[in-house]
């Protein structure tokens, strides 16, 4: 490596369906973004989104956060794992099960598929509540040769509420 930090721009999906995930999101990107490899740039609204692939659960909550990072990919990747095993035992330890998902969406233009990492995601295309919060936050992305709108419109987006407007819900309330 030279001393030349290239920073890449990498989109994030959260998400989670027990207890409160909210809090636990919020928490999640303020780690992120307090690790000194990673910046939030920016978050989407959180939206309540009805179960995707298992249907028989709880409604989850999910918001997409762009961020840069000089981290590689799969640093990237096991910051996010890390941060989730950190939540998921504090949270369980004090007030009972709660879940957070962090996935890696898109990583510059890496294409990357072995066995701990596949980015592009490979099913976000058909993954409303991922479409809707990143289509939010980056409107002119392009995936997969077609824009992103063009990729919403196959999808049905009817039962995903905006519960968020205001992008700093995620902020530490002193720092605000
Ligand atoms: N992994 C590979 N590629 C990636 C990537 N791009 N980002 C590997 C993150 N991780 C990636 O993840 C298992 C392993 O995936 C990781 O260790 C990593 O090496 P996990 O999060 O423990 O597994 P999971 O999430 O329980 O399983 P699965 O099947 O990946 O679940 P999904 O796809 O994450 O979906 N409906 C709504 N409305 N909203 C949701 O957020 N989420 C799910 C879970 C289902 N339905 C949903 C939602
Ligand atoms: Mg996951």
């Amino acid at each position: 490596m030279t001393g030349l930090n290239r920073k890449t721009r990498a989109f994030l999906g959260l998400g989670g369906n027990l207890g409160q995930p909210e809090p636990t999101m919020a928490a999640a990107l303020r780690a992120l973004d307090a690790n000194p490899g990673v910046e939030v740039e920016r978050v989407s609204s959180i939206y309540r989104t009805p179960p995707w692939g298992q249907t028989n659960q709880p409604d989850f909550l999910n918001a997409v956060a762009e961020v840069w990072t000089d981290l590689d990919p799969h640093a990237l990747l096991s910051l996010c794992l890390e941060i989730e095993r950190v939540l998921k035992r504090e949270r369980r330890e004090r007030w009972g099960p709660r879940l957070v998902d962090i996935d890696i969406l898109i990583f510059g233009d890496a294409v990357i598929s072995d066995n701990t990492l596949q980015v592009p995601h490979p099913q976000m295309l058909m993954r409303a509540f991922v479409l809707v919060p990143l289509a939010e936050i980056a409107p002119d992305l392009v995936l997969d040769g077609q824009p992103i709108k063009k990729h919403l419109a196959r999808l049905d987006t009817a039962k995903i509420e905006r519960l968020k407007p205001e992008s700093w819900w995620w902020e530490d309330p002193i720092r605000r």
